[in-house]
């Protein structure tokens, strides 16, 4: 396979990642803003297919109508010369100041009215560009401290918001989802849904649940210590694996948004053979973009920044190569049926089989040796991972 990017790959970029300036709480900017029309036509030099963006990364908040205009004129024109598509759009609810108690969920109502207008604003956007997700980031619904915020009254207020969204789109006639995108801190002490778990709950509670799923970042569910794979596998069996950002995390720290294997590359390994082959037992692989939330690091000038993008897509293209090996190899097969890595796939109970049968069928308990059971069967699990790693650094085929 080619290590060379294109535009099959779906391989997309967020505005605000490579136009991220490196400015932080404690220092000011190391690079100039990036013009939009520029970047799409690296993003398309460098192999990428989609830009995405939120609304202010493309026109300043606040802008006239004019200013807004000129900029989505200017967007549109890069777009058709280079052929890069807009598969997804976000609103900025956190950066104004009117922002800093959230936007959905902000303790003032008038924010709150002021906020889903905004995103309405950005989803009509959206639909005129084609774009088929909306992502919604709560960085901002949130608290720092307990008494200060009535968690369920703001469950409640995040619930109207997005089932008023619903509506509108569905009113609209626009083919858009929407994907929640967790995350557990920063900026706010303690962010609503943290969890992708926390996330699919609430969205059983929605009236158009099928409108809405997820847009889980890897560095964001290992902020809260959670394995990224393991939850990307359980977005996918619910069926809410809506798009994904890819990124770089090295453990329970602030938000670090590192190149795409930069952190944990055991677990980019085992997320792309996941997202690229589906689950061992057949479960669903992933179709959608493959989207890099990172940010350029701090220490870089503007070749850094296009170097780090194409790391990002490097990197996830030999992590496919590398699981394509892991797949193929006749020894790894042999180690996951060893493992019994598909027998998990197999119904615990037979066809028609009820509780009565299990109770009647001996073999299952009166006469199961559970106390042999690991006498000298283990399941090999580390021969398993052994493997993968060997394939991951190269050393296998
Ligand atoms: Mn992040």
């Amino acid at each position: 396979m080619t290590l060379t990017p294109t535009k099959d790959d779906k391989f997309s970029f967020g505005l605000w990642t490579i136009g991220y300036n490196g400015g932080d709480p404690f220092g000011g900017p190391t690079r100039p803003a990036l013009d939009v029309v520029h970047g799409v036509e690296k993003l398309a030099e460098l192999g990428a297919y989609g830009l995405t963006f939120h609304d202010d990364d493309l026109f300043a908040f606040g802008s006239s109508d004019a200013e807004r205009q000129t900029q989505i004129d200017r967007l549109k024109g890069a777009l058709a010369d280079t052929g890069i598509v807009v598969p997804m759009v976000t609103t900025n609810l956190f950066s104004a100041p009117v922002f800093k108690d959230g936007g959905f969920t902000s303790n003032d109502r008038d924010v709150r009215r002021f906020a889903i207008r905004k995103v309405m604003r950005n989803v009509d956007l959206a639909a005129e560009l084609g774009a088929k997700t909306y992502v919604m980031w709560g960085g901002r619904e949130g608290a720092e401290y307990d008494s200060a915020k009535d968690i369920q009254a703001a469950l409640s207020r995040y619930r109207e918001a997005v089932n008023l969204l619903g509506d509108y789109v569905t009113d609209k006639g626009y083919d858009i989802r929407f994907a929640i995108e967790p995350k557990p801190n920063e900026p706010r002490g303690d962010i609503l849904l943290p969890t992708l778990g926390h996330a699919l709950a609430f969205i059983e509670t929605l009236e158009r649940p099928e409108l809405v799923g997820l847009n889980p970042e890897t560095g964001h569910e290992q902020m809260a210590g959670l394995n990224f794979t393991a939850g990307i596998a359980q977005a996918l069996y619910h069926g809410k694996l809506f798009h994904i950002d890819l990124n770089g995390q090295r453990g329970i720290k602030y938000d670090q948004d590192l190149v795409f294997g930069h952190g944990d590359l055991h677990n980019a390994f085992s997320l792309v053979d996941l997202l690229e082959h589906g689950a061992p037992g057949g479960g669903q692989a992933y179709t959608g973009p493959r989207h890099f939330d990172y940010k350029p690091s701090r220490t870089e000038d503007e070749t850094g920044v296009w170097d780090s993008a194409a790391a990002n897509m490097r990197t996830y293209l030999l992590l496919k190569e590398r699981a394509q090996a892991f797949r193929a190899d006749p020894e790894v097969q042999e180690a996951l049926a060893a493992a019994k890595v598909d027998e998990l796939a197999t119904p615990t109970l037979n066809e028609g089989e009820s509780y009565d049968d299990l109770l009647a069928d001996r073999s299952a308990f009166e006469d199961f040796d559970a106390n042999a059971y690991f006498g000298g069967k283990g399941f090999g699990f580390v021969r398993l991972q052994q493997l993968a790693t060997e394939h991951l650094l190269g050393a296998r085929g």
